[in-house]
């Protein structure tokens, strides 16, 4: 066994389409454990150091304005295997290289807004989990 946690989110896009209950339920059909669950606004700081890796990208500002301009749903989510299952669940960056199935294919067409996010590794998901839920797990 291998008993992981995750930082998973559902993006403005998510929230404002009205997905969040789709979302919260993939993880509690799934038997994934939630263990905190926020909605929140984040700040343009908070959203860019979340996407330091990003920051030379060309598209860099307008990820952290979309991220930052509306309210997000953060959650720290447990389970077997959950970083890399979740990634599975989510499906692939871009829309269209997508799984049938997972939630970028079944609710997305875009790339800058595909309602979901989830951490790419344990260590990315400890240092997301600080961030987001600093001081309260
Ligand atoms: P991930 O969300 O699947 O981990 P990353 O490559 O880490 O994908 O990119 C982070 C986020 O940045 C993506 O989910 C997407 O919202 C946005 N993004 C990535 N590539 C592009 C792009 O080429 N144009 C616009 N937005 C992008
Ligand atoms: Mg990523």
């Amino acid at each position: 066994m291998s008993i992981e946690r995750t930082f998973a989110m559902v993006k403005p896009d998510g929230v404002r389409r009205g997905l969040v209950g789709e979302i919260v339920s993939r993880f509690e059909q799934k038997g994934f454990k939630i263990i905190a669950l926020k909605m929140m606004t984040a700040s343009p700081e908070l959203v860019g150091e979340h996407y330091a890796e990003h920051r030379e990208r060309p598209f860099f500002g307008g990820l952290v304005s979309f991220l930052s301009g509306g309210p997000v749903v953060a959650m720290c989510v447990e389970g077997e295997q959950v970083v890399s299952e979740w990634r599975r669940m989510m499906g692939a960056t871009r829309p269209w290289d997508s799984a049938p199935g997972t939630i970028r294919f079944e609710f997305a067409t875009t790339v800058d807004e595909n309602v979901v996010h989830g951490s790419d590794s344990a260590d990315s998901a400890a240092r997301e989990l600080g961030l987001w839920f600093k001081g309260e797990l």
